[in-house]
């Protein structure tokens, strides 16, 4: 670069942000010697990660600090994301990509000798998460400051996020995950910003003057909220926004009483028993743990979150509460958050002093409700005794919430006592118990279900007399993924193939993809696709070698199914079907088949035994068939370990065959299913969550659909199913299921894996697998069929990309802005 250039870029930039490559290298070295310590002869990888960090971090700091400052002079209407789960990965591609220097700061490496793909292995994935959940408020984030509008993400500050998976002897082993050992370079921590928050005690009631009931509530505890701030890019776009996540820590460093009459180490025990608040993610996606801790969790983090709005709010406001719900919206992801609704009565009532009617109609303005499941087994339901002991004062809230609830359902419906018992938030079973999503329903003006089907489910099934009750609140705002990360970042060599053809700016405007249906039969265009198609599948063998030894073939099909292992994604229906092909093969050698790979990436519950034995059973019988050279031609089996965001990035551009294999009605929407489809692979799926609005999209010819529909699956049930029909009458069914119980898989352990071969038959096949084999056979001979056909598959492939644009989270985001935030965007000066 000469001289001229370099001034003018200095110029065109007061703060001297690096912009060019000269730049790039400078501030990089920069950031070595005075971050780090440490020179360009001894750094090594991590070092040079963590320097290129920080020069990033100068753009991200800039943007954040606009961004503030223009939202708060502006007194912005801003949306409160409520979430216990934030999936964020890695963050240094990202972020340089959003800030368009994605090219010149590895241009500045290379020219340091430093390969920016390397160093960007050394970044710890940020996994606050379990699974599509996590992962959604993720993309909704990043798709909210793409889109210029004023939003905070609020979370928990886990010191351990989701473990680390380690596959020993074929079975899922934990280990800690420790994503800030060696520092996290992107995260402030906002000292200035600590919440104190109160838990246990008891509830005193006075009576203030002209005879109003007074309640105070005397704390047992109170443990310090700190607060750190994780910067949240925009694309292209000026908007740094944050994600604001809560750490516990306890509220004096020592019990000077305990301190002083000498107990040393009891004092410090007071500490860990604050600080166990953020310690860790509970690891349980989908089911409810009705532990203590986890409760704790809940209200920590939305308590803190709701006195940092307030306190925001009265910053500009005063204590003039009638403007609140046009500054404040609060979007409660499930309802993991649902107790910020009787905390936010708590503070209104008890220490603001308004009427209860008051309070309750700014907290009914205020919230708003996803709902992600119909799994009874993940509806959260907390012990009235539980809550009483650990939040006094919001039991009593809750009970009175819901007696005034109690009086409107009779008014709707006089004197049914049964409608009242189903609908309301106290559970009359043995031990009382308070049901979350009655509370979330109730205490919302708006609740979502997050696919077309799963939304009609939510309003005929889940909360039907709700929404007879409360016409028009029950909506659907289907899931999206974010095109940034999901294409751009995961898939350098598609997105550069998409820009061409249908210009550079699809990642803001993802419909344009369906600019290259006209493409789709394009002889070049098929080439060049399947070639990086082939390319990406290339890659990723190596990381199947290097992960796990096995060396695929990469003309087979790569077959993928990644998700978290649950019984009702059924990745055992895959595995009994992987079965049936090795069992083919071995009856018939000649047996008809273009070769595949079948690749899962899984993790399970710690405490969800059917599940693990499922991972169990999915790498023995990949030993097995992997290691038989009869059938090794045709057929390989890879179970990839620890999946998590970063690995799903290498995944999803290489697969040819996307697995969303769910029973109908169970996968509220599911989102990987977008991704892989986005990525030019082609779904077999069931007519389950938003694959029903995939196929309505790509078209039938695109697709392989099978299986029972919701309607069948209802009323197989009703009939009564029974999986012991099926055994019976399919002997390909009933030998693969016989197999589990022999010892060829587990040599020398006779019956290892015969706790799937039980869930099936005595267990009653609650998800009906059996039921659905036939059906699921039959669709991926289908695939193999027209994978045969290279242009017909290539057109497949394409069209699966062009069409798939609607899933982008900004539509996602638009729509909640539309229908439920009503905010407006921001520019950034
Ligand atoms: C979770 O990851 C999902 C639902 C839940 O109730 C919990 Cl606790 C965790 C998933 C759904 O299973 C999936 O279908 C959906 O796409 C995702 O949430 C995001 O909405």
């Amino acid at each position: 670069m000469n001289a001229k250039t370099a001034t003018a870029s200095k110029q065109a930039n007061s703060s001297h942000l690096p912009t060019n490559k000269a730049e790039f290298k400078a501030a990089i070295v920069r950031h070595l010697h005075s971050t780090l310590g440490t020179d360009e002869n001894k750094a090594n990888e991590h070092a040079w990660w963590k320097a290129t960090c920080a020069a990033i971090q100068e753009h991200v700091l800039d943007g954040l600090r606009k961004t503030q400052k223009t939202h708060y002079m502006n007194d912005t209407r801003a949306v409160h994301y409520f979430s216990a789960e934030f999936l964020m990965g890695r963050l240094l591609s990202n972020n340089m990509q959003n800030f368009g220097v994605f090219e010149v700061a590895r241009d500045a490496l290379k020219e340091l000798g430093v390969e920016l793909s390397d160093i960007m292995e050394e970044e710890p994935d940020m996994a606050l998460g379990n699974g599509g959940l996590g992962r959604l408020a993720a993309c909704y984030i990043d798709s909210l400051a793409t889109l210029n509008y004023p939003a905070i993400g609020y979370g928990l500050h886990y010191e351990h996020g989701l473990f680390r998976q380690e596959i020993q002897n074929g079975a899922q082993i934990e280990r800690p995950d420790s994503w800030r050992d060696y520092g996290n370079p992107w995260e402030i921590c906002r000292p200035e910003s600590i919440q104190d928050i109160s838990l246990y005690g008891y509830v005193e009631t006075k009576y203030g003057e002209n005879g109003r009931i007074q309640k105070e509530w005397h704390p047992g505890t109170i443990v310090k909220g700190v607060p750190w701030d994780i910067p949240v890019v925009g694309y292209n776009g000026s908007t740094v926004n944050v994600l604001r996540l809560w750490q516990s820590q306890a509220s004096n460093y020592f019990n000077w009483d305990v301190f002083n009459a000498g107990g040393y180490v009891d004092a410090q025990s007071e500490n860990v028993q604050a600080e166990t608040i953020s310690k860790v993610l509970y690891p349980n996606d989908e089911t409810e743990a009705g532990k203590e801790l986890r409760l704790i969790q809940q209200y920590f983090f939305c308590a803190c979150s709701l006195k940092d709005i307030i306190r925001r709010y009265k910053r500009a406001h005063g204590d003039d509460w009638s403007r609140f719900t046009q500054q404040v919206v609060i979007q409660l992801n499930d309802t993991h958050p649902a107790i910020a609704i009787p905390e936010l009565m708590r503070i209104l009532v008890d220490r603001a002093e308004l009427d209860w009617e008051k309070a309750w109609e700014i907290c009914t303005n205020t919230f708003a409700y996803t709902n992600h499941t119909l799994l009874p087994e993940a509806l959260e339901k907390w012990p009235a005794r539980m809550i009483e002991k650990i939040l006094p004062r919001h039991l009593e809230i809750i009970y009175e919430i819901n007696h005034r609830f109690m009086k409107e359902v009779d008014k709707k419906w006089p004197g049914d006592n049964e409608v009242k018992a189903k609908l309301s938030i106290i559970e009359e079973s043995n031990e009382k118990m308070v049901r979350m999503g009655h509370l979330s329903v109730v205490g919302s003006f708006a609740v979502n279900g997050v696919a077309e089907l799963h939304s009609k489910l939510v309003k005929e099934n889940l909360f039907p007399e709700f929404d007879a009750l409360y016409p028009n609140k029950l909506t659907n705002v289907t899931n999206g993924i974010t095109p940034r990360r999901w294409l751009k970042v995961c898939n350098p060599k598609l997105s550069k193939l998409v820009s061409d053809k249908v210009g550079a700016d699809w990642p803001l405007h993802l419909s344009k993809l369906a600019g290259l249906e006209k493409f789709a039969e394009q002889k070049t265009f098929q080439k060049q696709f399947m070639q990086i198609k082939q390319a990406n599948k290339q890659a990723l063998a190596d990381e199947i070698k290097s992960l796990t030894g096995i060396v695929v073939d990469t003309n087979a099909i790569f077959d993928i199914q990644i998700k978290r292992l649950h019984e009702y994604k059924r990745q055992h229906l895959n595995l009994l079907h992987i079965m049936a092909l090795y069992r083919r093969l071995l009856e018939n050698p000649d047996y008809d088949m273009h070769p595949r790979v079948f690749i899962f990436g899984a993790k399970a519950a710690p405490g969800y035994k059917l599940a693990k034995d499922i991972i169990l059973a999915i790498n023995k019988v990949a030993d097995r068939i992997n290691n038989d050279p009869r059938v090794n031609k045709k057929l390989k089996v890879v179970f990839m370990p620890n999946y998590r965001v970063s690995q799903a990035e290498k995944m999803i551009p290489a697969a040819d065959v996307s697995e969303q294999i769910s029973t109908a009605g169970k996968e509220a929407s599911g989102t990987g299913n977008m991704k892989l489809a986005l990525n030019g692979a082609v779904t077999i799926g069931t007519l389950d969550g938003a694959n029903v609005e995939i196929a309505e999209e790509v078209g039938d010819d695109n697709i392989f659909i099978f299986g029972l529909t919701v309607d069948e699956v209802n009323s197989l049930k009703a009939k009564g199913y029974n999986p012991y029909d099926i055994y019976d009458n399919n002997t390909e069914i009933k030998a693969i299921l016989d197999w589990l119980e022999t010892d060829y898989f587990t040599p020398g352990e006779p019956g290892g894996l015969v706790s799937i071969k039980q869930s099936l038959l005595e267990g009653g096949d609650p998800y009906l697998v059996l039921a659905d084999f036939e059906a699921y056979s039959n669709a991926q001979r289908a695939v193999d069929q027209a994978y045969r056909d290279k242009a017909k598959w290539a057109k497949m492939a394409i069209l699966n990309t062009a069409k798939v644009g609607k899933f982008t989270s900004d539509r996602s985001i638009q729509d909640y802005v539309d229908r439920i935030w009503k905010l407006n965007t921001c520019k950034i000066s």
